[in-house]
């Protein structure tokens, strides 16, 4: 059976983007046509400057989102990432395999440390090497499929370069994993920056629709959105971003595509009004669910307890044989060692 891996960071609220571009896929197709795992990465929300307590806050709202959005615990297997060790053991022997320069060249490693330099801050060794630890995430697994949205796709790739190395050098360990993106919305901008990607870290909010958002305040969002000063709705993602984005996101909500849709529209307003009514609806029972699971937190803990367990014991075997490949001893041989000697 197929093996999927993916995983959400609990750096912010989580978005729209994360929504149509992510999660929505994992839990109506992914969860029940593959043995799917999906992971809260905590571990990579402390490559930047962070809070602690904000971190326990978002790793207990970002997994109750997650069931929130339809993943069933009965189907797949949730949980976070520092539940499991065998994501850092394995890191490292990943490090071993990668290079400085490959580290350098990851685009999301240069942005967000040009980010933290302009705000006059240090850039931690752990945003360099993070694409590591999401190579050892997937690879621990053996998942055949990534899916997530485009801005993680440069990941995926270095982790299938990592895996091939890996397997060259030490033997065949790893599945080398693909990536899936979704047909549409796999990157869904800002509402006020459509040259930028929604992101949960950004600073104002205003261009950024929450999953926990009210419908006021995701309509006023959405009609507020920057699109240019024509008027014909057109769907051109380089000439007009802002429009193509709306078209994209209404098209991810209703199951059309954003050229035909594009056809349907005179004007922005109209656009704009029903993309607005199409998030409402799409978010409602998100967040209905969200509000019953906030209730019962305990279930949320067992969630994760079991979810841990499962993970455990589908790592261990291939981290083990990892480590064996490269040449480090594993403790039961080295008893056995001993005895013979
Ligand atoms: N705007 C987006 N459009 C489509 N897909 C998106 N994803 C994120 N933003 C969009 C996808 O959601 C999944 C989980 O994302 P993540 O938390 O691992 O990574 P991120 O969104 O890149 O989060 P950061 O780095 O914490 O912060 P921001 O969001 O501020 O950059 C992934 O599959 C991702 O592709």
């Amino acid at each position: 059976m197929t093996r999927v891996f993916s995983g959400v960071q609990p750096t912010g609220h989580l978005t729209l983007g994360n929504y149509l571009g992510a999660m929505r896929r994992w839990a109506a197709v992914d969860q029940h046509r593959a043995d799917s795992l999906f992971c809260v990465v905590d571990l990579h929300a402390l490559t930047m400057d962070h809070d602690p307590a904000r971190l326990r806050r978002l790793s207990r709202q970002t997994t109750t989102l997650l069931l929130a959005s339809g993943l069933d615990p009965d189907v797949c297997t949730v949980f976070l990432q520092s539940h499991v060790d065998e994501h850092t053991r394995l890191s490292y022997l990943l490090e071993c395999v990668a290079t400085d320069g490959e580290m350098r060249r990851m685009i999301q490693y240069k942005e967000k440390a040009a980010k933290e330099r302009d705000r006059g801050g240090s850039v931690r060794l752990s945003l360099l090497t993070y694409p590591v630890l999401m190579a050892a995430d997937i690879l621990a697994y053996g998942a055949d499929e990534v899916p997530v949205g485009e801005d993680q796709a440069q990941h995926v790739e270095l982790t299938r370069d990592l895996a091939v190395r890996f397997n060259q050098r030490y033997g065949h360990t790893f599945v080398v994993p693909r990536v899936t993106l979704p047909g549409v919305a796999a990157r869904v901008m800002n509402l006020q920056e459509p040259a930028r990607k929604m992101g949960k870290s950004d600073e104002s909010g205003a261009g950024v629709v929450y999953l926990l958002d009210e419908p006021d305040a995701i309509r006023k969002k959405v009609m507020r959105a920057v699109t240019d000063s024509g008027r014909e709705v057109e769907y051109d993602r380089e000439g007009r971003p802002g429009v193509a984005n709306l078209l994209e996101i209404l098209a991810a909500c209703t199951g059309g595509s954003p050229q035909a849709l594009a056809g349907a529209y005179e004007s922005y307003g109209a656009l704009k009004k029903d993309t607005a009514e199409a998030v409402v609806e799409v978010l409602r029972p998100v967040q209905a669910r969200h509000r019953e699971l906030c209730a019962d937190p305990a279930y949320v803990e067992g969630v994760l307890r079991d979810g841990a367990q499962k993970a455990r014991a589908m790592a261990r075997p291939t981290v083990d044989a990892a480590y064996r490949a490269i040449g480090l001893l594993p403790s039961v041989e080295r008893t056995e060692l001993m005895d013979v000697r």
